[in-house]
């Protein structure tokens, strides 16, 4: 990486950029994000040092067990948007309610949906994990929070940071994908990954096999497909998966092929899907998608899911575009 590689201010800044208000309150709060992840970098560093592995003991509102840094990652999030003075709510998986911001008003003022730790089973073995954010325009209501829910169509802005060797920042603002790494000894993140295209077709997928029993049978019938011998199309694929959903989404995004988490449809009328909308699902498919890939549930665009609840959950399955349809078409039969 050269040291003159563009810093993330400056790819903010670019001259292509819109300059209304609301993308400057975007270009604010990514920026934001940025200088945030490298304090939770240096915390997950020293997270077995300073006494901040494992749980808080207890469930959170959604019966997750809470992890130390979950908790840290929540506080910290929350005063860093709060910080920049354009941000009017917050929604975090940490917290039931979202966080009310009422001192950012006006034209520019925008909702974040943030997953601060995402990935936290990984936190006490030293396992790479990640920050996911959403970006939507506030639109004056009150409680502000609710510009959050409708489709993910609706973002102005998506993109996570992985904690892995080095961290790194990959956002869109609806001009194409980038990514960014930093550069521990000057605090930047600089331009290493610009305009990210995601392979047509991969050869790997990541999925949590162990709950191959509760899927969909079209979930089940593409598995099998893919893990079925023919060097023609290139199968069997390969199974990669990390446990965390930006390793695993930074993976596919840079290689191709599939990340999936499908819901569990044990019960048909009613099935379960594990990760939530607001800040996993609609911000990795926007990522995703700006990057020439695809996003789906199986069923429909993951970005045309209506969110109605902060905590919504959906299922996912995103990557190379052709991978995708494939596995849409499987869905259908
Ligand atoms: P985690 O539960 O460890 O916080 O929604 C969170 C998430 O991790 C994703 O990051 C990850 O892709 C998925 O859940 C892992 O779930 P499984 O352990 O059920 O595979």
């Amino acid at each position: 990486m050269a040291d003159s590689a563009m810093t993330l201010s400056e790819h903010l800044a670019r001259p292509q950029s819109s300059s209304s208000p609301t993308h400057k309150s975007v270009a604010i709060v990514i920026e934001r994000f940025g200088r945030l992840a490298v304090e939770i970098a240096q915390e997950l560093a020293h997270a077995a040092l300073r006494g901040r592995l494992g749980t808080v003991g207890g469930t959170n509102f959604t019966g997750d067990q809470v992890k130390k840094m979950d908790v840290w990652g929540h506080e910290v999030a929350v005063a860093a948007l709060r910080e920049t003075g354009v941000c009017a709510a917050v929604v975090s998986e940490e917290a039931a309610e979202p966080v009310e911001m009422p001192d950012a008003v006006g034209p520019g003022a925008v909702v974040v949906c943030t997953d601060p730790v995402d990935g936290s089973s990984n936190l006490d073995v030293n396992g790479s994990v990640g920050t996911i954010f959403g970006v939507r325009a506030a639109d004056g209501k009150t409680p502000a929070a609710a510009a959050a829910l409708g489709p993910g169509t609706q973002q102005l802005a998506a993109g996570y940071v992985m904690y892995g060797p080095s961290t790194t920042l990959v956002y869109t603002a609806g001009h194409g994908t980038h990514g960014f790494t930093l550069d521990r000894a000057s605090g930047e993140f600089r331009l290493t990954h610009p305009d990210i295209r995601i392979p047509r077709r991969g050869k790997v997928y990541g999925i949590n096999e162990g709950n191959g029993h509760t899927w969909h049978p079209g979930q089940r019938a593409f598995v099998e497909h893919l893990k079925a011998q023919d060097k023609a199309t290139g199968r069997p694929y390969s199974l990669r998966y990390s446990g965390a959903m930006v390793a695993d989404v930074h993976r596919t995004l840079l290689d191709g092929g599939l990340f999936m988490y499908p819901a569990d449809w044990s019960d048909p009328k009613k099935p379960k899907a594990k990760l939530r909308l607001l800040y996993e699902v609609a911000p990795m498919g926007m990522v995703v998608e700006q990057a020439g890939g695809r996003a789906s549930t199986g069923l429909e665009r993951a970005l045309d899911v209506v969110a109605t609840e902060y905590h919504q959950r959906a299922s996912i399955i995103l990557g190379s575009p052709d991978d995708v349809a494939m596995a849409d078409e499987f869905y259908r039969r």
